[in-house]
């Protein structure tokens, strides 16, 4: 074993969970901070790592084999980091009867949330002028609270967390996502359950000092 995860992300990012589950495991990593929405330069130096110039990407450690690999999208990440540790309790394992709702919501939050920020974070990305700029921001913003509805009315939480009473990837994930616009106000007006699942996710004390660091809880932050 080498000398721990190396996290290529930037504050309040989709590399908050990542680092999150990182520091719920105890497990040595770097953070080498790559803002790469604000910031040509860094963008282009992502580039190198990950030609889609996006972050999170994480390099494992490195083995006997020689240097660690190179994992990116958030879910999978975050799936292989609780699986490789199966004591966290961070995952349910193969066979438990919780492992396909744990899969299928993992994978709901990056394909039908996450991926529309690809849009909102650049949104000339795809608007042709302000006008629908507008209508591009708002028509993102109601799909998203819809989705958080849809996933709510499917997998109501199954305890404080949504698997039951002990916090997985999968709530580390939801309490960040919902973070970003329309951010938790809307959110919670969206899926008042869930809203409370990410409120115990907020409040896990052994997490108060890396989100006062990484995502911090400022004046109006739940918008
Ligand atoms: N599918 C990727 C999406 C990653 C992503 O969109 N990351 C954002 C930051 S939260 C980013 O790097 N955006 C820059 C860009 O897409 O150009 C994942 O789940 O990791």
């Amino acid at each position: 074993m080498g000398e721990g995860y190396l996290v290529y992300g930037a504050a309040g990012s989709g590399s908050t969970p990542v680092e999150a589950t990182l520091t719920l495991l105890g497990e040595p990593y770097r953070v080498v901070e790559r803002a790469v929405w604000q910031d040509a330069a860094a963008a282009a130096e992502m580039a190198k790592v990950n030609p889609l110039r996006q972050v999170p990407a994480l390099v494992l450690p490195s083995n006997d084999s020689g240097a660690g690999e190179l994992m990116t999208e958030s879910a999978a990440i975050l799936i292989h980091l609780a699986d490789s540790h199966p004591g966290s309790g961070l995952s349910p394992a193969a066979d438990s009867p919780m492992r396909p709702r744990f899969l299928r919501w993992m994978a709901y939050i990056a394909a039908q949330i996450y991926a529309l920020y690809w849009v909102r974070d650049d949104i000339t990305r795809l608007a042709a002028d302000k006008a629908h700029e507008t209508v591009l921001r708002e028509r993102t913003a109601a799909r998203i609270s819809a989705c958080w509805t849809m996933m709510e009315l499917q997998a109501p939480p199954a305890g404080r967390f949504m698997l039951g009473e002990a916090i997985s990837v999968l709530d580390l994930y939801l309490a960040v996502v919902s973070r970003w616009g329309p951010r938790r106000k809307g959110f919670y007006a969206a899926a008042p359950r869930l809203g409370e699942v990410a409120r115990h996710v907020d409040a896990d004390p052994r997490l108060t000092a890396f989100w006062a660091e990484r995502f911090p809880f400022v004046e109006g932050w739940e918008g």
